[in-house]
């Protein structure tokens, strides 16, 4: 019993530490690192949604619920790796991300407001809702690269 305490109380502490605002990195860059790579798994997540939200693959709902789980958890896990240590760390991002700091976080909050829509649309299992919900999320992010993210070249 007291083990199993202790035990729950260790694991909420290492979640605590995996997830929340006080994430751990060894180096501002290993933060950039780790922000790019959860948005780009994320991106190609979405991006097998989108391919049967737009009929470029036949719709299958399990398929699409399964991406959008994941496309759900990574859409949780950059906001740790933008920390004031990185506005220094050469990357896309835009010194505004920085300084308009609130901003950036509505907007961050908005897409993943975005994407809990997506998760019940993929739950419904419905095709119709989930391309309504595929194009509110796409807006979300095209919002932040418009305002917060240097162009690709
Ligand atoms: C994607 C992806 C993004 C967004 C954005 C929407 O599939 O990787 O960054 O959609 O292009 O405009």
């Amino acid at each position: 019993m007291k083990h199993t305490l202790a035990a729950g109380l260790l694991a909420g502490a290492m979640l605590a530490l995996s997830t929340g605002a006080s994430a751990q990195f060894q180096t501002p860059e290993a933060a950039v690192k780790y922000r790019q790579s959860a948005l780009s798994v994320m991106g190609t997540h979405f991006g097998r949604v989108g391919a049967m939200a737009n009929g470029r693959v036949p719709f299958d709902a399990k398929v699409a619920q399964d991406n959008i789980a994941v496309v759900e958890t990574m859409s949780k896990l950059p906001w740790a790796g933008f920390g004031a240590e990185t506005e220094k760390v050469t990357s896309r991002t835009k010194p505004e991300a920085y300084k308009e700091a609130a901003k950036f976080k509505e907007m961050s909050d908005k897409m993943q407001a975005e994407v809990t829509k997506l998760v019940a649309a993929g739950k419904t299992g419905n095709l119709d809702q989930i391309k309504t919900a595929f194009g509110g999320v796409g807006a979300s992010c095209k919002a932040c690269h418009d305002a917060y993210q240097v162009p690709a070249r």
